[in-house]
């Protein structure tokens, strides 16, 4: 779908700054691009460490809810010219703003990378200056290589739709938003997402016109690619339902528990944020357990949960993934990818993670549903059952296994085992789960976590054991000590970042969109322990920076903001034409981890932070996926209010 000049042209303008929605107007699925994403993976080897960063967590109280402030902004001193004869293509390229918007009372801060002194806010609508001031003195920002000013309209308070312009007006942002429960419609696509990902269910989307499958019926009966003690080799295995993992149709156990770890972390934080109804979801889809007023969000990871129960063995050790032995081609359905699927692999980090998450979900569906929260505390017992007699890591990877679906490798699990036992000494109060925890574990209680990720769960047993009644204190104060210094240190890094990012200069990897709000939620857990101002605006910085406040100009999430991704590495965009919102690609990755990377890499050698490319072959830096969405939802969450969230 994107001929090598049209390519090439796109890149020079991104290495050039050139961007804008204009000129790379380009509508996904329009021609079904038939490249592969096929070798790509390769997933490093084995300890998750090259598996991304950080945490995640949540907040509340004063991060929540809306403030309603009527504070008159103060009159312009030194006003620009309206930006009215704005060349499409200059807007938002100099001056970044969360494309979405602000809420009322946060600070509010732009990114200007041109040589002026002075910026002014107007109203968009009217035309009107609404606020001017002073441009902070320029800095280098090394990930970007760019020099950037700061502009502070904390000020600009009352709901409205607004621009910021420097000098005579020829050079503004995007339009943002004031409001409100600003990102409320951006955090029901980002969970609505899901279920338009559903495997073996008939999706017809009257709100954004998605309509496929039910995809891969051959799930009901998906061969065993190996023997095991409780199945032969080619056996039939019911593992059908579940999301699939991204833009390919594989469905895995790791990034599926720590997605639904991570959504149910989301409720438990924010349980007043989630209701019955209000993600408008397609009818057809089964959401079982909703007459009870199950939250829609929980229906939705409900859906997962049954189909992590479906990868358990009797003995509880949990397999690794499903797919086919062949990547499908990128503008192939899921009705039309009809290949043998297979269950692979099996692993004691997954088993862990199982055991967390149905740990979490034993105690946050049992008001709804209390057969399913029993069954869930079943299966987490039973993981932990596997784990504690299988005290050494196992990662089983046979010949063959990742030709068609990616590796998510680990072979250590320490860090998910911590999960598993934390959450089940949270739920059940048994001391036999902190003993396990002293016992095996008790050198990963003086662990700074890093920010959840599929390859690291450490940060979600903290923070079940710190907030578990029969967790032990002096550990519980360990636990908060180092997480409170971490978040110190993290504020500190973001204040020196030119684009108030988390991330360092040397994280520019696969996901590291994902990895930036991770990194901003430890930030939100920080603030539960001990709140502080400093560590919601770090916080919130990061979901500036995900929604369009970045060196590229995108916003990393589509349809958010009016740069967002028009052409995501996803064979049901490429195959039924519709760019589903509510999807975080990526983002900026500067290894060569695919063909279209390399090469701008190679040609260009972009700073970090600019190795993005809005092209579907981009599956390094292009491509959505359930675990990159997750911590974006439980960002999200800290900052809206029911009120707010919905499609209309
Ligand atoms: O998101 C995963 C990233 O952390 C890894 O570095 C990368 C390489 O192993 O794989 C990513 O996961 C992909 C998975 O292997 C297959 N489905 C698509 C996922 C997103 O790109």
């Amino acid at each position: 779908m994107v001929d090598d000049s049209e390519r090439v042209s796109r890149r020079a303008m991104l290495a050039a700054g050139v961007t804008g929605v204009a000129a790379f107007a380009g509508c996904p699925g329009q021609g079904g691009s038939t490249a592969t994403q096929g070798e790509r993976d390769g997933d490093a080897a084995g300890d998750g460490s090259d598996a991304d960063g950080e945490p995640s967590t949540d907040a509340d109280t004063d991060a929540d809810g809306d403030p309603g402030s009527t504070e008159v902004n103060e009159p312009p001193e030194t006003a620009a010219d309206p930006p009215t004869e704005l060349d499409p293509a200059e807007s938002g390229e100099s001056v970044l703003v969360d494309q979405v918007g602000y809420r009322p009372p946060d600070p509010k801060g732009a990114v200007v990378r041109a040589d002026a002194t002075a910026f002014t806010v107007f109203d968009a609508e009217s035309g009107d200056a609404v606020t001017s001031g002073e441009l902070s003195d320029p800095s280098e920002d090394a990930a970007s290589g760019d020099t950037v000013r700061h502009a502070d309209f904390s000020g600009v308070s009352q709901p409205g739709t607004y621009q910021l312009a420097l000098g005579d007006g020829s050079v503004a942002s995007h339009e943002f938003e004031v409001a409100d429960g600003v990102w409320g419609r951006t955090l029901a696509e980002l969970c609505r997402r899901y279920t338009l990902r559903r495997a073996n269910t008939r999706i017809e989307d009257p709100v954004t016109g998605l309509e496929f499958g039910p995809g891969h019926p051959q799930d009901a009966e998906a061969r065993m690619y190996f023997g095991d003690e409780f199945r032969d080799e080619g056996d039939t295995v019911d593992v059908s339902g579940g999301w699939y993992d991204a833009g390919d149709y594989g469905k895995y156990v790791t990034p599926g528990a720590i997605t639904a770890g991570q959504l149910l972390l989301a409720y438990e934080q924010h349980p007043d944020t989630f209701e019955t109804g209000q993600l408008a979801m397609p009818d057809g889809v089964s959401t079982a357990g909703r007459e009870t007023g199950m939250p829609d969000l929980l229906a939705e990871v409900k859906f997962k949960l049954e189909w992590l129960e479906k990868m358990q063995r009797p003995d509880g050790a949990v397999y690794h993934k499903v797919s086919g032995t062949n990547w499908p081609g990128m503008d192939t359905s899921p009705t039309e990818d009809d290949q043998t699927r297979y269950v692979f692999g099996l692993s004691t980090y997954g088993t862990g993670m199982v055991a967390g998450v149905m740990a979490m979900a034993a105690r946050i569906y049992r008001e709804f549903d209390a057969d399913f929260a029993d069954r869930m505390l079943e299966n987490a017992r039973n993981a932990q059952s596997y784990l504690e007699a299988n005290p050494d890591s196992e990662f089983r990877r046979d010949e063959g296994q990742d030709d068609g679906s990616g590796g998510y490798a680990k072979t250590s699990d320490r860090e998910e085992r911590f999960w598993a036992a934390a959450e089940l000494l949270k739920t059940t109060g048994e001391s036999r789960y902190a003993d396990y925890l002293e016992s095996e574990l008790a050198d990963r209680f003086g662990i700074a976590p890093p920010a959840v990720t599929w390859g690291n769960a450490l940060l979600l047993g903290h923070w079940a054991y710190y907030t578990a009644e029969a967790g032990d204190e002096d550990r519980q104060s360990t636990i908060a000590e180092q997480l409170v210094a971490d978040a110190d240190e993290l504020v500190e890094h973001v204040g020196s970042e030119g684009y108030r990012v988390s991330l360092s200069t040397d994280q520019y990897y696969w996901a590291s969109a994902k990895v930036a709000v991770a990194k901003g939620n430890k930030l939100l857990l920080a603030n539960e322990i001990e709140p502080n101002e400093a560590y919601v605006e770090a916080a919130l910085d990061q979901i500036h920076y995900v929604l369009g406040r970045t060196p590229t100009t995108y916003s990393y999430v589509t349809g958010s903001g009016e740069t967002a991704p028009q052409n995501p590495h996803s064979r049901t965009v490429e195959s039924t034409g519709i760019n589903v919102p509510g999807n975080l690609v990526g983002g900026p990755n500067a290894s060569a981890d695919d063909p279209e990377l390399a090469e701008l890499i190679e040609d260009e050698s972009p700073p970090p932070a600019k190795c993005y490319l809005d092209v579907t072959g981009s599956y390094a830096s292009n491509e959505p996926a359930i675990d990159y969405a997750a911590p974006l939802v439980f960002a999200l969450a800290a900052f809206t209010p029911a009120s707010a969230i919905g499609v209309e």
